[in-house]
């Protein structure tokens, strides 16, 4: 179907993935222990839980992901037949600092992140890359609390400045935390958090203490901002970091004033990360917010100065679904998602109960651009569904071909009509990879299929959807052949 718009020229179509959901090999070459290898898979129903160590026989889905470790070379060939001009993935911070506060880097890691690159722009592919996506070394967790502790800003800078510096000529297009943001939402608590004492945000000390963690990280992100900008002198490259949050449009449920207050609230408590990212500062809501709650977090006027300085240089953000709140009579109107949260009759939901909601895409592009003022660049949106290989090795996956019409042409929409400068598209996941959610093979994204099961077994054997031969042509079209 014509979609009646074209994307401007230089476009970044592309697809997302990241290292510890797809990579495996997570003992090999030096690589240590991240908090994303001590997760034991859960399903639709049961979360995912955080175990003190690797049990012997757990399921530890993210030890083996799809073995991308050793299948790169192949995977990037058939992602050059699918003619994609950029990869998200992360660099896994335990393939490079096994502990997190080690003096010297892995030499290993940093060779496997070389080739891998190198592959990348060898298929023509720009790589785009984020420095955390849920990981962190479990030693950083259990040493130090992982980021409730200052001492923690130094290790990921370090680490930051190490991977930027190496391939700093190679990559442009760097994201500090993936989905800042989601430290209040489905992953409670957040990867980054867990073990840091937090056992549920909704309780005043674990509230608290989400804030001071997330002040660090901001404070963190803000420091990697400054020296790759300051690597990007001296390396003559073009370096720009971004943040990268999980953009989920919060409705009222109804005209009443009273919810549209409260939505308004929930996307103010959703996207303060953004606001600290973008503008440089917190906002007055959430600083009387704390005081009223009896937070004292440990803030120095230096880390003002640096969150203030050091602004992102576009706003990176995945987008899967919206929600819906509606008003609880407190007059300090705190969000609190299990309580607030309602069904929308207007949108149908996914097999895992995600909400499907194309024109909130644009919705929230406007959102963003009206209360920032960034460049955009859209680095996951995708549809998790069962999907069933054929007898002769055929996946007809036409519900994902749907959904993605429907966003793409939204998002051309905010484009085309709405005037949003958009670097590019990197729908989640390309090929299947493991949930980050559950930790199920099954729930797959990708436009290649990966013939695993939930506990890892089958040929591991890769093929085309019919989603891939569709993604083709929407990119040799830019984006006008939906
Ligand atoms: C995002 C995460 C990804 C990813 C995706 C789909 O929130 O950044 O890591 O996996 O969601 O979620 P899931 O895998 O849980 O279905």
């Amino acid at each position: 179907m014509s979609s009646g718009y074209k994307m401007p020229d230089g476009f970044l179509w592309g697809s997302a993935v990241a290292a510890h959901q797809l990579e495996g090999a997570w003992d090999v070459d030096g690589k240590g222990v991240s908090i994303a290898d001590v997760m034991l898979a859960g399903n639709k129903d049961t979360p995912r839980v955080v175990t003190d160590t690797v049990e012997p026989g757990g399921n530890y889905p993210n030890h083996r992901g799809i073995d991308f470790y050793h299948t790169y070379p192949q995977d990037f060939k058939m992602m050059k037949e699918l003619g994609l001009k950029a990869f998200r993935t992360s660099i896994a911070w335990t393939r490079i600092f096994p502990n997190g506060d080690e003096a010297e880097p892995n030499e290993a890691g940093l060779q496997f992140y070389d080739n891998m690159i190198d592959e990348m722009l060898a298929n023509d592919i720009e790589p785009v890359i984020t420095l955390s996506h849920f990981e962190i070394p479990y030693h950083l967790v259990t040493e130090y609390g992982g980021f409730s502790n200052r001492k923690v800003i130094d290790f990921f800078v370090k680490f930051s400045d190490t991977v930027i510096r190496r391939y700093g000529d190679r990559v442009k297009y760097w994201m500090t935390f993936n989905e800042i943001t989601n430290q209040t939402a489905w992953m409670d608590p957040h990867p980054m958090l867990q073990n840091s004492g937090l056992k549920d945000y909704k309780e005043d000390e674990a509230q608290e203490l989400m804030y001071q963690a997330s002040h660090y990280e901001l404070v963190a992100s803000a420091l990697v901002t400054k020296h790759a900008h300051e690597i990007a002198a001296e390396l003559h490259a073009d370096i720009q970091v971004g943040c990268m949050l999980s953009m989920n449009p919060v409705y009222p449920a109804s005209t009443k004033p009273e919810d549209i207050l409260m939505a308004q609230r929930a996307m103010q408590t959703r996207y303060y990360w953004g606001d600290v990212h973008a503008n440089g500062h917190y906002p007055n809501w959430l600083k009387n917010f704390w005081q009223h709650k009896g937070f004292h977090l440990d803030i120095t006027k230096e880390d003002e100065t640096i969150l203030a300085e050091n602004t992102v240089d576009y706003v990176a953000f995945s987008y899967y679904m919206s929600w819906t709140v509606s008003d609880t009579g407190d007059e300090w109107l705190e969000y609190n998602e299990d309580e607030n949260h309602g069904d929308n009759p207007f949108l149908e939901k996914s097999d895992w109960g995600w909400q499907i909601d194309p024109v909130g895409i644009r919705w929230a592009m406007n959102w963003m651009w009206d209360r920032w003022h960034k460049p955009m660049f859209i680095v996951e949106n995708g549809f998790g569904a069962y999907d069933k290989l054929t007898e002769d090795n055929q996946i007809h996956d036409d519900y994902r071909i749907s959904y993605f019409q429907r966003h793409i042409k939204a998002m051309e929409q905010a484009v085309a009509l709405d005037g949003i400068p958009l670097y590019g598209y990197l729908p989640w996941s390309g090929i299947d990879v493991v949930s980050a959610s559950t930790g199920e093979m099954l729930k797959r994204y990708g436009f290649i299929y990966v013939d695993l099961d939930d506990m890892g077994e089958g040929t591991g054997k890769r093929y085309y959807k019919d989603s891939f031969k569709w993604y083709q042509k929407v990119i040799s079209s830019n984006g006008a052949d939906l």
